[in-house]
């Protein structure tokens, strides 16, 4: 049902990292061909505000929502009606989420670079925030969690929801995204909550939506984060730049660096949990020993067999973008793992946490045998909003970080000022800018 990819021998030393990366199973995602899909849409919000979500909402969703903004009695009832183990459960998750994304403030630094001349690196907030969450194949409370907990611990003043109305709802929430999805934003103090999903809801949070007599139904953001499908990735790559994004989440993807130390029946559960988000979800093993191989294959087969979503699982595992990677020894695999630059990165080898202080790219690493990715997405305290497609060489998951922006404050006094002018009008000089050093020395002209 998998693939094996043998990079053993010499074949593995004479790669590159770019040879090697474009040597090892990934999924084609091609955002490019989406953006032509997605164009007209957001141009119909641009233009048609409210009325183009209501008709575009009735023609990906099948539903016309009663109301774009979910109202608030709508919310509460949606949390008073959650299984309260669910509910523990989202607590729970929260209560970790917030402990470790509270602690990734940042605090303002100042700088004394000269006498009288400081340089402070202030923190602020982004001013509103639009969080998706996507309604389609999962319907994922846990991300709402993911992406709030951030924006709130970066004290983000405005936060809108907007995740697809779903068809299957009934009574209060026929209309509405999924109650469980609504329950979670209350649980959290998320208030504005949209039926919106989509592309074009991403579109509503860049332009902002109102209707024809002027009434606004939502106000624009300046930042969209949260995963979606190839057409949410494809608007976000579109408008970026009227909006900030987060990272343009893929398919979720899955590698295990594990050598005869690890468990067989371990490895295949966790190949097998992320293979289950999606069609085009990758899970790749990459292993020093041929038995462990071995060992994995038989226990997916009869995993994947007992398991509800088999279909979907041995789609993903038998994919292009699946497979078991054999490589010679833990060294060779730490250079495949780095250039694979996984979602998550799990390493079940002797030593875990040595070997994965060695590791320079992942969206997020999990040590040993009790660090499961499902951990993770849940419940970890971690986030799971994390880069995709190799993204992790050079991007992070969300985090406060993703929330706030590092604003430089400049004070320097008159004399701080005269003692480096000269370093100015030089530099200005040589770049031909003269006006550059004259904005300077027309505060001493009276001084010469
Ligand atoms: N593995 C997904 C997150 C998730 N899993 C949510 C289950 N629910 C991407 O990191
Ligand atoms: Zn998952």
């Amino acid at each position: 049902m998998i693939s094996r990819t043998d990079l053993r021998g010499p074949a593995l030393a004479s790669l590159d990292a770019r040879g090697l990366r474009d040597t090892l199973p990934r999924a084609g995602f091609d955002v490019e061909a989406a953006l032509d899909v997605v164009r007209p849409i957001c141009e119909q919000v641009q233009h048609h505000g409210a009325d183009a979500l209501r008709d575009l909402s009735e023609r990906f969703d099948k539903v016309r929502p009663e109301a774009l903004r979910v109202p608030a009695a709508v919310l509460t009832a949606a949390l008073e009606q959650l299984d309260p183990d669910i509910r523990a459960a989202l607590t729970e998750a929260t209560r970790r989420a917030r402990a470790v994304h509270e602690d990734q403030r940042r605090t303002d630094t100042t700088t004394q670079v000269a006498p009288g001349g400081t340089v402070t690196e202030r923190w602020v907030p982004v001013d509103r925030v639009g969080l998706y969450v996507p309604g389609g194949v999962a319907v994922l409370a846990s991300s709402v969690v993911m992406n709030v907990v951030p924006a709130q611990a970066a004290a983000v003043p405005s936060l809108a929801v907007a995740s697809p109305p779903q068809r299957s709802n009934t009574g209060v929430f026929a209309g509405y995204p999924d109650p469980t999805i609504l329950a979670a934003c209350e649980l959290l103090g998320v208030d504005e909550v949209y039926a919106v999903g989509g592309a074009q809801a991403i579109a509503m949070f860049t332009y902002g939506a109102r209707e024809d007599d002027g009434t606004v139904v939502c106000e624009p953001v300046s930042l969209v984060t949260g995963p979606g499908n190839i057409y949410v990735v494809a608007a976000k790559r579109l408008l970026k730049g009227l909006i900030g994004i987060d990272s343009e989440a893929g398919p979720t993807e899955i590698a295990i660096l594990a050598d005869d130390s690890a468990d067989p029946e371990h490895v295949a559960a966790d190949l097998i949990s992320q293979a289950e988000h999606d069609n085009l979800a990758a899970a790749v093993l990459v292993t020093d020993s041929d038995q462990l191989a071995t060992q994995v294959e038989a226990a997916l087969e009869r995993r994947v067999a007992a398991t509800k979503h088999a279909e979907r699982i041995r789609t993903s595992l038998g994919g292009a973008q699946s497979s078991i990677v054999l490589v010679d020894t833990i060294e060779d695999g730490l250079r495949v793992v780095d250039a694979y630059a996984a979602e998550h990165l799990e390493i079940q080898t002797r030593d875990a946490a040595a070997v994965a202080a060695r590791v320079h790219n992942a969206g997020a690493i999990f040590v040993g045998a009790y660090a499961p990715v499902s951990l993770g997405d849940y419940a970890a305290g971690s986030n799971h909003v994390l880069p995709t497609g190799g993204c992790a060489c050079h991007s992070s998951g969300l985090s406060v970080q993703s929330f706030l922006r590092g604003i430089h404050v400049i004070d320097y006094t008159q004399d701080a000022l005269r003692d480096v002018a000269s370093t100015v009008t030089t530099l200005a000089a040589a770049e031909d800018l003269p006006a550059h050093g004259e904005a300077v020395t027309a505060r001493f002209d009276a001084d010469v």
